[in-house]
């Protein structure tokens, strides 16, 4: 048997499932990059609350792969998701995804979908690279291919920036009301950086759409939730409690946190009554999970994954990581963020910890390695900014990065190939492979600009501490730093 609306009645009572009819949702929210975050976190908000609203049933579209349509489409939309911690395990059956779009497959109907009156929400997470900007800037790369292709064929779009700009401009020539676009990627000030590359785009289009571009509500959101990606066990163990398959369950921590601006001129569900939290300015809460949270996952990732350990709860195990992680973010992560009053700063960082150790979690350092890129530098290389700024010692960030320039140039410490998954991994290859020293390789890395900014590459500081942190992981190995912080 396999999980659809038809055999929702078969599953057995622990498994929780939706507090309305999922056959008499219609679709107000379009979702492009529907992954496993996503399903584990928006949807799961909106599931919680659409017995509130049914008009506002989630079109999840994929950019690329067709395999969550092809998972999903057959169930009706549905899907298990699975809390876990050390304490155990809680089922539930998400009802809110009702259809499933493949872009590349049908260009049309995902536009033709955007476009619809009834849409009024269209949100993303397409990732980092998504927004083919400058990681160091943030604005538009008017030269990345898929945008020169959008440009050239706005009707047949690969990027969701060209879904976006196209759909947008079917509704001003329709007369229609602009939708909201919410950006739920991990970017600081995501929804500012979303609608600087959307307004560039339509400026390059045409003036008119460049006009009704520059009224479009964006706001900023702050999401967290760790979704580690599903394996082959988690499908066994989920169709064994359910007694049916499900083609792509989604595996979660208990935790949860999201943060919103409040501005959706078309309305919006009732997320707040499933715990999400709306406010003037994300700002704050964004720094405080990118530098905090994302910033220490990236350092555990890169010097994990050197070290051999395959899971985060793994890395966080290893002699001296627990220390080296609290110090940077205590000593040097945490001072760099502004004020939150009334909000316990070191019962979040203990969360975390917490949260990084969860032994149900399978969350791979791999995983978290990827497009490093496209994090550095929300993740470590402003914090370093701000700490160069204020004088101040950022000896650990320094070595998350050392550590990432480690990785990135695809050779592990046994002399290995590592799959790199990077837009710029190849480059990397090339300008890091041939090269031996520390110093050397640093300064190969430090001509990408698009990482790495002006500014930094020219601050001596900066670069000697780099270079000393990576000698020191190339002459003891991974391991052996981080147990120097013990
Ligand atoms: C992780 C994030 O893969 C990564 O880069 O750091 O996906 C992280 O798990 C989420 O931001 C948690 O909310």
């Amino acid at each position: 048997m396999k999980l659809s609306r038809a055999t929702l009645p078969n599953l057995p009572p622990v498994v929780r499932q939706p507090a309305y009819d999922p056959a008499s949702v219609t679709i107000g929210i379009v979702h492009l990059g529907i992954g496993a975050f996503h399903r584990a976190h928006q949807a799961a908000f909106t599931d919680a609350v659409l017995a509130d609203d049914l008009s506002w049933g989630i079109c999840g579209a994929s950019l690329r792969s067709p395999d969550t349509r092809d998972a999903l489409k057959p169930q009706d939309g549905l899907y298990t998701l699975a809390v876990r911690d050390g304490g155990g395990e809680e089922l539930s059956v998400i009802g809110s995804v009702v259809e499933l779009l493949c872009a590349p497959d049908d260009p049309e109907a995902l536009l033709a979908r955007m476009a619809d009156p009834k849409t009024r929400i269209v949100s993303l997470t397409i990732t980092e690279k998504g927004y083919c900007h400058n990681p160091a800037t943030g604005t538009l790369d008017e030269a990345h291919p898929d945008i020169v292709h959008d440009l050239q064929n706005p009707e047949t779009p690969k990027t969701a920036i060209g879904f976006i700009a196209e759909a947008l401009d079917r509704r001003r020539r329709a007369g229609v009301e602009a939708f909201t676009l919410l950006s739920c990627d991990n970017l600081p000030a995501n929804g500012h950086v979303l609608k600087r590359v959307v307004s560039r785009f339509a400026e390059l289009r045409d003036g008119e759409l460049a006009r009704y571009v520059a009224d479009v509500a964006t706001p900023s959101t702050m999401i967290d939730r760790i979704v580690p990606a599903t394996t082959a066990a988690d499908r066994a163990s989920i169709a064994a409690a359910l007694a049916m398959t499900d083609a792509w369950p989604v595996m979660t921590e208990p935790f949860k946190q999201w943060v919103i601006e409040d501005d959706f001129p078309l309305g919006r569900p009732s997320w707040e009554k499933a715990g999400a939290v709306f406010v003037d300015d994300v700002s704050v809460f964004e720094l405080m999970k990118l530098r905090l949270l994302n910033g220490s996952h990236s350092t555990l990732a890169y010097l994990g994954y050197l070290a051999g350990t395959e899971t985060v709860a793994e890395a966080m195990a290893l002699p001296g990581m627990a220390e080296l992680i609290d110090g940077l973010m205590v000593d040097e992560a945490s001072p760099t963020l502004p004020g939150l009053p009334g909000f316990d700063l070191a019962a979040y960082r203990r969360d975390l910890v917490q949260r990084f150790r969860n032994p149900a979690l399978r969350h791979r350092t791999w995983q978290i390695a990827m497009d490093g890129s496209q994090k550095l530098p929300q993740r470590l290389l402003n914090t370093i900014r701000d700490r160069i700024a204020a004088n101040a010692p950022y000896a650990r960030l320094a070595l998350g990065v050392a550590a990432w320039m480690r990785y990135a140039r695809g050779l592990d410490e046994a002399g290995q190939a590592i799959d790199v998954r990077d837009p710029l991994s190849a480059r990397i290859a090339a300008a890091t492979q041939p090269l031996k020293d520390a110093a050397t390789i640093v300064d190969a890395y430090l001509g990408f600009s698009e990482v790495f900014g002006e500014d930094l590459p020219r601050n001596a500081d900066f670069r000697g501490q780099v270079v000393d942190a990576l000698e020191t992981l190339l002459a003891k190995g991974s391991a052996a730093t981080v147990a120097a912080f013990r």
